[in-house]
């Protein structure tokens, strides 16, 4: 029975990234497919059968009550109990994002197992690609493909920064793009999903508690600002013959954090921006930059993107250039299910209760079942960033509520 930190010391060298410190393991990169060969290693050892669903999703089975004899069986996986999370990773991330979620469910395992634990029904970890959006841009990419929650053509079209479609790179790893979408079998054998994360903020430190039930996520979206001005010389355009576009960006970051900063609850950020071409001695003819916005109420989210988008048409207008928002993903505020909730507070008697400002795999499948979080205390309170912790004891303590929270539910 391994422990959950040595369970991620044996990944601890995949995917680093010295140039921004932590980890970077894009969807489909050879960090995150040695992670999903990790995965499958680890979950074989349990004696897990592993399948790769038509989205890339994976799925470790621990189904006692199937023969291999599918006429008789039935569909024995249906309405089954699922956990898991995702194994991608933020640029420069932490070691637990999503890894912590997917080794304390292997964690978990081994402990139902020394209890004698027999599932009643149908047991899957599971773990959702791209759930970061780090490559192609959609948070949560698999489990919206998974639900429909995306257009099955908007996600085979969308690029990376190499102008890699995800359906050239899901094909290059042996997904059939035509296949990519809602998956009826895959969401039928979702009876109740309960996802394990690290806390990416400071709650648990501050209530002095291990172990948090989620209650619910703040709606939050992302949106791609154009703004676009004239290239030219860097030294032979006087300063009032220029129209430049990382002049009026500058105006438009500052505006993002002031109306937000206006706004109890809100948080708006711009934590990407690409001048084109990027040269030093070139005036942008082009800057593309994004913004994540979030806030607890989804009318407030969208009031928000409008002024924004108003104040950088004006910010763009005054340095004679001109501005265009699209939005990539928007996901409304998500309240997890009350008796999933009550049987995870009956399991974990004690436990606070915390809603979380951060996007999951659980928040998209909520509106598919019942689904339910758990969080472990990290004690620097910083998450996508090499400074992200769990302490060993609590990532023991995590897969030992996690497993409580299965057996009850087995
Ligand atoms: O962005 C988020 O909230 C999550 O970490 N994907
Ligand atoms: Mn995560
Ligand atoms: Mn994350
Ligand atoms: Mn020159």
């Amino acid at each position: 029975m391994d422990s959950v930190s040595s369970l991620l010391g044996s990944i601890e060298d995949v995917g680093r990234d010295p140039s921004r410190g932590g980890y970077s393991r894009p969807v489909f990169s050879t960090a995150e497919l040695d992670l999903r060969s990790w995965f499958q290693q680890e979950a074989g050892r349990r004696g897990l059968e592993v399948e790769t669903d038509r989205n890339g999703i994976l799925w470790a089975w621990w189904d006692p009550a199937r023969s291999g004899n599918e006429a008789h069986d039935g569909d024995s996986r249906r309405g089954a109990l699922v956990t898991g999370s995702h194994l991608d990773s933020v640029p420069g991330g932490g070691a637990f994002d999503g890894p912590l979620g997917v080794a304390s469910a292997l964690a978990a395992v081994d402990l139902l197992k020394a209890r004698g634990v027999t599932p009643h029904r149908a047991l899957a970890v599971a773990v959702f690609p791209e759930e970061e959006g780090s490559r192609f841009g959609v948070a949560c990419l698999g489990s919206r493909l998974l639900t429909g929650g995306i257009d099955a053509d908007a996600a085979r079209n969308l690029k990376d920064a190499d102008g890699v479609t995800f359906a050239e790179a899901a094909r290059a790893h042996g997904l059939d793009p035509a296949h990519l979408g809602r998956d009826d079998e895959a969401l039928g054998r979702i009876g109740d999903f309960v996802e394990l994360h690290v806390e990416q903020g400071r709650g648990l430190i501050d209530l002095k508690a291990p172990i948090a039930v989620g209650t619910s996520i703040i709606g939050h979206g992302r949106w791609k600002l154009t703004i676009t001005g004239q290239g030219n010389h860097a030294g032979t355009t006087l300063m009032e013959d220029r129209a430049d576009p990382m002049v009026a960006a500058a105006q438009v970051v500052l505006a993002i954090r002031k109306t937000a900063a206006a706004t109890p609850e809100a948080r708006a950020t711009v934590g990407r921006i690409q001048p084109v071409p990027g040269g030093t001695n070139v005036i942008a003819s082009r800057v593309d930059l994004w913004i994540d916005v979030r806030h607890p109420d989804d009318a407030t989210t969208a009031a928000l993107v409008e002024s924004i988008h108003g104040q950088a048409q004006k910010a763009a207008a005054f340095e004679g250039c001109t501005a265009a928002l699209t939005q990539e993903s928007v996901s409304g505020t998500v309240t997890f299910d009350a008796e999933l909730q009550r049987q995870l507070q009956l399991a974990l008697p004690g436990a606070p209760a915390l809603p979380t400002g951060a996007g999951h795999d659980a928040g998209i499948l909520a509106a598919h079942g019942p689904s339910a979080m758990l969080y472990v205390r990290n004690p620097t309170g910083i998450s996508h960033s090499p400074e992200e912790h769990v302490e060993p004891d609590d990532a023991d303590l995590g897969a030992a509520a996690l497993a409580d929270v299965l057996e009850r539910l087995l």
